[in-house]
């Protein structure tokens, strides 16, 4: 699979003079924030600048006060690979730090950020093992060092019929499976995120967990997590990740529902048999293992034609977008299914 080769809609080699005017702004203000930081002298990509600071100078449009002592983020190195440079708007980083879905820490779409700012990501043990010739134990300095980072903009599509455009930063899953060694009979992987109550109030009541069976639980196949674009994102905007968005680590799937983007990951075993996933589980008829993106299969309680691109479109109503098959990553992922029926294995 050659990454040079022309992509599907969604990304699209072009440079980023060629983008059309009203896709402009949001990463203009990106770029402009990064030029600004740079010229305040606080070293690359605005190291250790806590995030109330950034909030405060750069955020604009937030939707309420950040708390007192939020999470600090820091910057990180990477490249930026041409090909998966932004190709259309960004949503606004106050967007994709506020509008989440992480029930771990509530229900709510603010709750993650409003519960989440004293999550501990140091110490912490991420664990490969299963079917694989090395096992791995990762510690938190492992995460951003072990592998060269990449600065990737990709779609995110919830299955709720919302979506952002979101520039990670991370390395290719593959990178980690191949480290490890996969062995010949191995034919799914599973994903699991940290199970620690004291932190997470959702693991501790099905009403503030929305009744999923904790810890929170992901797989793909071993195909799709060795596909190019299934990455191990670390950080966003150009800092690691925030608590509400999976810090330290979290996987990122861009052609499938967001639920299979597992945040917050301690362990990733290697199987022989598809593993059991949290939403399957809780509502098998709705949410089904591949969950790719499919406009043309609606969820029984909603239409998948379309969705709302948040940040775009006013202050009070986002823009409505017509979804596309594989959220647009068709060229790199299609193949992957070939033979099977996605209006019946969804
Ligand atoms: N552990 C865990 N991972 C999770 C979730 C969750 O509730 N718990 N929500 C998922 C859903 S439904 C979506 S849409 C994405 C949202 O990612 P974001 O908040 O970084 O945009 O995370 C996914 N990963
Ligand atoms: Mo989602």
């Amino acid at each position: 699979m050659t990454t040079k080769k022309a992509f599907s809609k969604g990304i699209q080699q072009q440079a980023s003079w060629q983008l059309k005017d009203n896709q402009v702004t949001p990463e203009a203000v990106f770029n402009q924030r990064r030029h600004i930081v740079k010229a305040l002298g606080l070293g690359a990509l605005g190291a250790s600048i806590p995030g109330y600071v950034q909030a405060g100078i750069f955020d604009l449009f937030g939707d309420k006060k950040p708390q007192a002592q939020p999470f600090v983020t820091q910057g990180l190195n990477f490249t930026q690979p041409q090909i998966y440079q932004a190709q259309q708007a960004l949503t606004p980083e106050n967007k994709v730090t506020r509008h989440n879905n992480f029930y771990e820490f509530g229900t709510s779409k603010s709750d993650p950020f409003d519960n989440a700012q004293h999550f501990q990501v140091k110490p912490w043990t991420l664990q490969i093992d299963g079917l694989v010739d090395n096992p791995l134990t990762l510690d938190a300095d492992d995460l951003t060092k072990m592998f060269a980072l990449e600065e990737r903009t990709y779609r995110l599509r919830c299955v709720e019929a919302w979506s952002m455009v979101i520039p990670w930063v991370g390395f290719p899953l593959a990178s980690l499976l191949k480290k490890a060694g996969v062995k010949a009979n191995a034919t799914h992987v599973a994903f699991e995120t940290l199970f620690d109550p004291e932190q997470m109030p959702g693991q501790k009541s099905r009403l503030m967990g929305g009744g999923i069976h904790y810890p929170y639980v992901e797989g793909l196949t071993i195909a799709e997590a060795m596909n190019d674009l299934s990455l191990m994102a670390v950080g966003l905007y150009g800092k690691t990740l925030p608590p509400q968005n999976g810090a330290p680590i979290r996987l990122v799937v861009p052609w499938k529902y967001g639920f299979k983007s597992i945040k917050s990951v301690v362990r990733i075993r290697v199987m022989d048999k598809q593993p059991p996933t949290s939403w399957n589980q809780l509502a098998p008829h709705e949410y089904g293992f591949y969950a790719n993106v499919n406009p043309q299969v609606d969820h029984p309680r909603w239409s998948q034609a379309s969705e709302r691109s948040i940040g775009e479109g006013g202050l009070f109503s986002a823009k409505r977008i017509e979804t596309q098959m594989f959220n647009g990553y068709g060229e790199q992922v299609a193949h992957l299914y070939k033979g099977l029926d996605l209006t019946k294995n969804y």
